[in-house]
């Protein structure tokens, strides 16, 4: 595609910006000569800058390079800017080339730039042009990756997974929603099929509105990793599914940095809730009060089999989040009690005694040997506490929402299935402030990266050696000794952290840090201050209470401020015993340790324990599938169609391992099959292995492929396996293989006719 953008600044008082930004793809070109095409476009696009809104007209023409794949526009415009006095129109500079490939393939890895706008690519005429392709004889697309595997998964019977990593904004979760839609839409179509497929797809606006946020990155940021298996009979029609979601970034419940805001299901909420649920606190405290009335539709809960009373409850524990941060709290609040309406409120959606919220809210049980003592709690307690239960609260409901939908889509019949997991989960973060958060993620990052490099580059390298082919060994960062720093079980930082949270006395983020210092010191990809001076560096000196992890995509300075606390997720006894106390059925059921029958004093598991054994899980079953990966980068920082940010994009490449994986596919071979299978496959197309071969199958190979005369550096025969260096051979291959079907048919036709 060519692409150009034009642009017209107005003047006034104020400024308004107009931009045209119009595309001309090959489609539309017309041919000159058998290389180069020429074409133009027209579009419009409206841009809003400082407040002030802009419109913008004007043309492209584009050129494009056949040899390439690629094109070239350039793009005249017209702007007109509004919102100030002056508004003008005028003609605009010519501006921008763009590189116009937005999906390519590494071997049969899909790297897929975001485009960030509309493109006419995925219209069902696109389906059918990928469904039943041969993989490399269409352009890249998401929709070939996806069409392979689902083939794969149903002709061959192998599991598949779908990886899809990127950063925020780059285009995960559109790419895993693209992958399901385009399965739904090439397996069967009978009733029952039907309903499962809109089951599996309509979870996620569902899923979306309560796990879904706008960051300064992404105005659909998924603050959940989200992992689906897709079940199917041996037919290849979907069955049903399950989710898995991994930590949900519930820390936005009450605090948002500038720019961004809460979940998207409490503006739904305010704007779409009856009068009932919300009553006459107009909530404010969670930065709510941004809301937007376009955002109506809580309607999908519906469609995935929720009862209407699921709903409400669903709904009416949204409100008491939403609600609890209304509930101020003042240095006389322990003298002149809570805010009585606003707790009266939160209590009569829950079925509650108010009396007993405040007391939970303002007190504390602390038992002391036999004794038990109720302290009063400070004003920072209080809040704190408020927060830990809106918090909770709200990470609970997502994990009985998950659970409540795949209870909806789970496979009732116990046939045989076989599955597709699409993982779309967040990607490596480097900000300026990184806290637990960060750690958690790329710690997961790192375990994907692991599991790129195992079955992509170590498995590829080591089935050569395997099958004595001839080979160079391509280098390679194996990350195993960081995922180690973090998760092993007795030295790595996960560890030591819940050492430190459990460790009786004085414990606070410092001695933490003071330990991991000491403990990592000699540690390759471990920096503190002190290593930092032992080993001379000076280049970026570590600021206060902070450590370096120098990740395979790159250094990332750790704030241990927060660990413990978030590490340790307590809430106050006093708050899940209040909650299980409620009437309210849904509410009650998230608190299960609230029952005084089942007083526990074994801590629940820390954040960081559950997350590394849930990690552990998804990297089991990703191993035991046929990986497929999607590889998706964002162009640029500002959310912009037709924007490329090279030293951005390089970025990305180099910290997904796609140099690597480029090194290994270009000294490797792209296709290999068992003699068995493959001998079986082909056979037909030589008079000496058809109709049957009684040899050794890999003999049995060798004949057949001296027999269709391809390049000898084409072809390697392992002691296992054959090997064929590039798409086109096996192209080839199956076009022969085609052909001599078609032939076999018409002559088994005429023997038919003949006998009647
Ligand atoms: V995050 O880690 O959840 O913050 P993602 O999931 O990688 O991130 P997402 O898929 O949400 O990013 O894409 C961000 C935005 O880019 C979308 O809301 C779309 O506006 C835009 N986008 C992404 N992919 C496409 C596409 N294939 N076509 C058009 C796209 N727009
Ligand atoms: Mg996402």
């Amino acid at each position: 595609m060519g692409s150009g953008i034009g642009s017209r600044r107005t003047l006034g008082s104020r400024v308004g910006k107009g931009y045209g930004a119009w595309s001309v793809n090959r489609e539309g070109c017309r041919v000159e000569g058998d290389k180069w095409v020429l074409g133009s476009g027209m579009g419009r696009r409206i841009w809003e800058a400082g407040g002030l809104q802009g419109l913008g007209w004007g043309a492209v023409y584009g050129v494009w390079d056949e040899d390439r794949d690629r094109g070239w526009g350039w793009g005249w415009g017209w702007g007109w800017g509004w919102g100030a006095p002056g508004a003008g129109l005028g003609p605009a500079s010519p501006s921008s080339l763009l590189p116009a490939v937005l999906q390519t393939y590494i071997g049969n890895v899909v790297i897929s730039v975001n485009p960030y706008q509309a493109l006419p690519i995925y219209t069902p005429e696109k389906v059918e042009e990928y469904h039943n392709c041969s993989f490399f004889a269409v352009k890249p697309h998401i929709y070939a990756i996806a069409d392979d595997a689902y083939r794969s998964l149903r002709d061959r019977d192998r599991d598949q997974c779908i990886l899809i990593t990127g950063e925020s904004g780059a285009g995960k979760t559109e790419a895993s929603k693209l992958v399901m839609s385009y399965v739904a839409a090439v397996s069967s179509k009978g009733e029952e099929v039907n309903k499962v497929k809109e089951q599996l797809l309509q979870s996620n606006p569902v899923l979306e509105a309560f796990g879904n946020a706008k960051t300064v990155r992404n105005d659909n940021s998924s603050r959940f990793g989200k992992y689906m298996d897709i079940e199917f009979d041996f037919k290849g029609d979907p069955l049903g599914g399950v989710i898995s979601n991994y930590l949900l970034e519930k820390s936005r419940i009450v605090r948002q940095v500038k720019g961004e805001r809460n979940f998207h299901i409490f503006y739904q909420l305010l704007a779409g809730a009856s009068p009932q649920l919300l009553r006459r606190s107009r909530p404010t405290v969670w930065g709510i009060w941004r809301w937007n009335r376009s955002w109506g539709g809580i309607m999908a809960e519906v469609i995935i089999g929720f009862s209407p009373a699921e709903v409400t409850e669903l709904l009416q524990v949204t409100a008491v989040v939403l609600k609890l941060g209304n509930v101020q709290l003042s240095s006389s609040f322990q003298a002149s009690g809570m805010e009585a309406c606003k707790l009266r409120e939160i209590c009569e959606l829950i079925g509650l005694d108010p009396s007993t919220l405040e007391k939970a809210l303002c007190t504390r049980t602390v038992k002391a040997r036999d004794e038990t003592v109720l302290t009063t709690l400070t004003v920072p307690q209080g809040y704190y506490g408020r927060d830990a239960l809106a918090k909770n609260i709200y990470s609970r409901l997502f994990d009985w929402l998950v659970n409540r939908i795949n209870a909806s889509i789970q496979v009732k019949s116990d046939e045989r299935r076989k599955a597709m997991g699409v993982l779309d989960i967040y990607g490596f973060e480097i900000f300026q402030d990184n806290g637990f958060e960060q750690f958690i993620i790329n710690y997961c990052n790192e375990k994907l990266q692991q599991i790129f490099i195992l079955m992509t580059l170590k498995e590829e390298q080591e089935e050569y050696v395997r099958e004595g082919i001839q080979w160079t060994p391509v280098e390679f960062f194996d990350n195993s000794i960081i995922c180690n720093l973090i998760e092993n079980s007795t030295s790595g930082i996960l560890a030591m952290l819940d050492e430190e949270c459990l460790r009786p006395g004085v414990v606070n983020e410092d001695t933490f840090l003071t330990k991991l210092n000491q403990l990592l010191a000699n540690h390759k990809h471990y920096e503190s201050k002190e290593t930092q001076n032992a080993r001379r560096i000076t280049d970026s000196s570590l600021p206060e209470r902070c450590f370096r992890i120098h990740h395979y995509a790159g250094k990332v300075t750790y704030n241990v401020t927060g660990f413990i606390e978030k590490n340790n997720d307590l809430l106050f006894r006093d708050l899940s015993q209040a909650m299980w106390a409620a009437r309210h059925a849904l509410l009650r059921s998230l608190f299960p340790e609230g029952d005084p029958q089942k007083v526990s004093l074994k801590l629940p598991p820390t954040a960081g324990f559950q997350f590394k054994s849930s990690v552990a899980m998804l990297m089991k079953n990703l191993y035991s599938k046929n990986p497929n990966y999607i590889r998706c980068i964002k162009p640029n920082d500002t959310k912009s169609a037709m924007a490329f940010a090279p030293e951005l994009v390089l970025a990305q490449a180099r910290y997904l391992g796609l140099m690597e994986n480029v090194r290994v596919r270009r000294a490797g071979y792209a296709f290999r099959q068992l003699y068995g299978p493959f001998l079986q496959r082909y056979k037909m197309l030589s008079r000496r292995t058809w109709p049957r071969w009684d040899g050794e199958d890999r003999e049995g190979a060798e004949v057949l492929m001296a027999g269709l005369a391809f390049p000898a550096e084409e072809l390697a025969f392992g002691h296992t396996k054959i090997f064929i260096r590039s798409p086109r051979t096996l192209f080839d291959l199956e076009r022969q293989r085609q052909e001599r079907v078609s032939e076999l048919a018409t002559l088994i036709q005429k023997m038919f006719r003949g006998w009647r």
